[in-house]
């Protein structure tokens, strides 16, 4: 079989087969392993001086290449368009956007330039796939440098509705670029409709709909094909964590704190797409308006910092500080603090074991691609006692799972009732949504949503 590529703003840092690597990179890596290839991306450094060339540390039948990046690519790529401009819109908060035309430029020229890297690595019959935003003209920089292989794109993010990616400047060239993929892969059929309004209302483009197989499109002169390839998690793997973890030590030292008392739980980046604020009122309201609640449950957000060099992430930041002063200012008592907000990364076995104590996950995203947090709590879950789901209806995972209470993440009161449900839901019914996510997380697990997309990239 032909070498795969996979191309990505960074390359996950893996510790082959450790329980430390996320579903994504542990999937994706499997299938390097099976078919041989090249994980190639930004190796994370901003340097004083242009890299002299690209690192490549071979492991078994993968090769990892990675670039450093200096500070003005690094400014004008992944600080400026990437996370100003495209992560904003894509997330429907076109209040937030900035845009600026060297940063565009930048971002097309790290584009061409990291291609320029990858051309001269490549074999006639390799497959490219190409990760998420950062890197939407990389296939029609390949096209430029004369490489003919097929290459796919996937985008982790939500793909927004026209009018909203009509305030992007330079939004056609970005549909443009799109265009020069072979394949088009979304997390969610909302985001390919998205995507195929733009083409046919405002690129004149034409679609041809089929219904179990990629759709056909034809825009600025060119044809590919495009479908929704929900990603997943794997599951038992999870499970398996959780379980193991139980007796460790952060959960034992949670669990001595919690005192007998329900656990509510939450595990974002800190983003403002994550929906924190308004969370964090969801629970004030909880315990406002139903007084024995107070004492008998806690929130624990866990919330690493991200982008913290950036103005917008500063701001939610302090917003999220306020908040939980504020509230726990107003409610806490000598044994009891309500919120609990740690802003700090953990190991992913640490939280599988927490997400499988707590009694709720609080998933309540403003926008987002899929959520793997979602997944990942309803797989961590002990099937005897499993906990309850509380999820945004605007995350992708809530398309799949179905068993969630899912709530509108800007209706405070409707997530107060959703978390005053859960804390009261009885045991057969917890165990019967549970089933039905877990079995629908097993059906479209990592894999599955790997081998679906190299399918149909392959032919
Ligand atoms: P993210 O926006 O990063 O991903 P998410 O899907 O929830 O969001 O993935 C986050 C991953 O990081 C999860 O595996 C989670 O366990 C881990 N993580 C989060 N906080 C952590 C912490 N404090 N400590 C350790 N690990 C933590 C983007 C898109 C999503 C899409 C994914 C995958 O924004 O919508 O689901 O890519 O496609």
């Amino acid at each position: 079989m032909s070498r795969l590529i996979i191309v990505s703003n960074r390359v996950a840092p893996i510790s082959e087969g450790g329980p430390a690597a996320g579903g994504l990179a542990v999937g994706v890596y499997d299938a390097l392993k099976e078919t041989g290839g090249m994980w190639f991306g930004w190796s994370g450094d901003v340097l004083s001086a242009p890299a002299e060339g690209i690192s490549l540390e071979e492991r078994g039948p993968v090769t990892f290449a990675t670039i450093g990046l200096v500070r003005r690519d690094y400014d004008q790529y992944y600080r400026g368009f990437s996370n100003a401009t495209l992560w904003p819109a894509f997330h429907y908060r076109p209040d937030l956007i900035q845009f600026d035309r060297h940063e565009f430029e930048g971002y097309c020229r790290v584009n061409r330039w990291l291609a320029g890297k990858l051309a001269p690595l490549l074999k006639p019959d390799d497959v490219i796939w190409v990760h998420d935003y950062h890197l939407i003209p990389f296939a029609e920089a390949l096209r430029e440098l004369g490489v003919t292989n097929r290459i796919g794109f996937f985008l982790h993010i939500p793909f927004p509705a026209s009018q909203i990616l009509l305030s992007v400047p330079r939004h056609r060239e970005l549909a443009d670029a799109l265009c020069s993929f072979d394949l088009l892969g979304f997390q969610t059929a909302p985001d390919l409709r998205a995507f195929c309004d733009y083409i046919e209302s405002e690129a004149n483009g034409s679609i041809e709909r089929h219904a179990d197989a990629p759709c056909r499109i034809s825009a600025f002169g060119k044809t590919l094909k495009a479908a929704a390839y929900p990603i997943g998690v794997y599951p038992d793997e999870i499970a398996a964590l959780a379980k193991d973890g139980e007796s460790g030590r952060d959960v034992q030292i949670v669990k001595a704190t919690l005192h007998e008392r329900k656990l509510v739980m939450s595990v974002d980046r800190l983003d403002y797409s994550k929906g924190l604020v308004e969370r964090f009122r969801a629970f004030e309201r909880l315990i406002e308006h139903q007084p024995q609640q107070r004492n008998n449950v806690s929130f624990l957000q866990i919330a690493p910092p991200t982008r913290a060099d950036m103005d917008a992430y500063r701001d939610i930041r302090l917003q999220l500080e306020a908040e939980s002063g504020r509230i726990n200012g107003r409610y806490a008592e000598l044994d009891w603090t309500p919120i609990r907000y740690i802003h700090r990364q953990y190991e992913r076995p640490v939280l599988a074991a927490l997400f499988r104590e707590s009694h709720i996950g609080f998933v309540t995203p403003l926008r987002d691609g899929m959520n793997l947090v979602a997944k990942e709590y309803v797989s961590a879950q002990d099937p005897d006692d499993p906990g309850v789901l509380v999820l945004s209806q605007f995350a992708g995972a809530a398309r799949e799972l179905t068993g969630a209470l899912i709530v509108n993440p800007l209706d405070i009161d409707d997530m107060a009732d959703a978390l005053a449900t859960a804390l009261s839901m009885p045991h057969g019914e917890r165990q019967a949504r549970y089933r039905d996510m877990f079995e629908s997380l097993r059906e479209n697990n990592v894999s599955v949503w790997r081998d679906n997309f190299l399918r149909d990239l392959r032919q």
